[in-house]
């Protein structure tokens, strides 16, 4: 299974600790195609931007958004990034599982929120959660892939 993580870059990198959190659990469940994501040598100001520049990461993540099985994305830090990798994979019908943490005291996009369920009963998802109950959110709803 191909899983495509999405978290923010350079819409803030406060939660990197989280992603890094995340990321591990779903090495569980398959190949995560998008782990930088999670590395610590990624800064949000880009200055260490890769060869190829914005352009070659853009088209590396679109082919890798449409290789994916499941995308999930930690949607708690805003980015444009993530909203938009959402609703392209959206339009390519793909699982997608927003995970959101209310304890920042942030709201949630309705752009995002309210997108729940439109594809389906399962396809869009979006899960409220407690930093410490991450991995328990991730053993369920993997679980209940594995059995569909
Ligand atoms: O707008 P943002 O930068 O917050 O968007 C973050 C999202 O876009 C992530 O889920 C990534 O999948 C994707 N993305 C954005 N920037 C990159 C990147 N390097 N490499 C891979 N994926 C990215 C950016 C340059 C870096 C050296 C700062």
């Amino acid at each position: 299974m191909y899983i495509y993580f999405c978290g923010s870059i350079r819409g803030g990198r406060q939660d990197l600790k989280i992603y890094q959190r995340i990321v591990k659990k779903l090495q569980n469940y398959g190949q995560v195609l998008t782990e930088h994501v999670s590395h610590d040598d990624i800064s949000e100001k880009g200055e260490d931007a890769t060869l190829g520049g914005d352009k070659a990461i853009y088209e590396r993540d679109m082919e890798w958004l449409a290789q994916s099985d499941v995308v999930v994305a930690e949607v708690t830090q805003p980015s444009l990034g993530v909203g938009y990798e959402i609703g392209q994979a959206t339009a390519m019908k793909k699982r997608i599982l927003c995970l959101f943490r209310p304890s920042s005291e942030r709201v949630l996009s309705a752009m995002i929120r309210g997108a729940e369920g439109k594809l389906g009963s399962s396809v869009f998802q979006v899960q409220d959660y407690k930093e410490e109950d991450v991995e328990g959110i991730l053993e369920n709803y993997f679980g209940e892939l594995a059995k569909n």
